[in-house]
């Protein structure tokens, strides 16, 4: 059984990376589904380095009681990919920026999937925005946390709003 570095109770979220220099980004997610009391474990799983963990992963999360993983990687970013062929469970992908092509190598790496196993690619560094996506495909069968995501999208709203109304003061 794959051991996570951190997890609470109950993890639905699997947020994993294949780097601990991932987490500069990669901890916009675990922020998000902390803002929505959604229970997450955190894990380095490298496509590359750890192979053999890569599998037992994918392959033990849906039985363990994860609902969804939240993939981020740089580079040749195999990870969600490779996950999402050992896995039932919807797999969103973050393309982590590295120094050198600005995260564009990451992107393609992740977002040409081959029909059939399907990868949710957010943006580059996007990984607050892979947060709210699990907690929207986890809103679809919890109601409660659906209005939290409906509350959440009024108070972007009430935001621009408000700054509008300064710009003309
Ligand atoms: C990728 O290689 C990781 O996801 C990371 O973005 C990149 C570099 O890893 P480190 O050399 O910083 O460990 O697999």
């Amino acid at each position: 059984m794959t051991e996570p570095l951190h997890s609470s109770a109950a993890p639905l979220v699997g947020v994993v990376m294949g780097s601990d220099s991932d987490w500069r980004v990669m901890s916009d997610a675990s922020q998000a589904l902390t803002d929505f009391g959604i229970p997450h474990e955190v894990e380095v799983v490298s496509a590359h380095r750890t192979p053999d963990k890569l599998m037992s992963y994918a392959r033990e999360a849906r039985a363990r009681g994860i609902r969804v993983i939240i993939a981020g990687a740089g580079g040749a970013a195999h990870l969600p990919g490779m996950l999402a062929s050992m896995t039932p469970l919807p797999v969103v992908g973050v393309p982590v920026p590295l120094a050198y092509l600005d995260g564009m190598d990451s992107l393609l790496s992740i977002v040409q999937m081959p029909a059939g196993i399907p990868v949710a690619t957010v943006s580059i560094g996007g990984a607050r925005n892979a947060g709210l996506l699990a907690a929207r495909i986890l809103g679809v069968a919890d109601p409660a946390l659906a209005d939290q995501m409906e509350a959440f999208s009024r108070d972007l709203e009430a935001q621009v709003e408000a700054k509008n109304e300064r710009l003309k003061e």
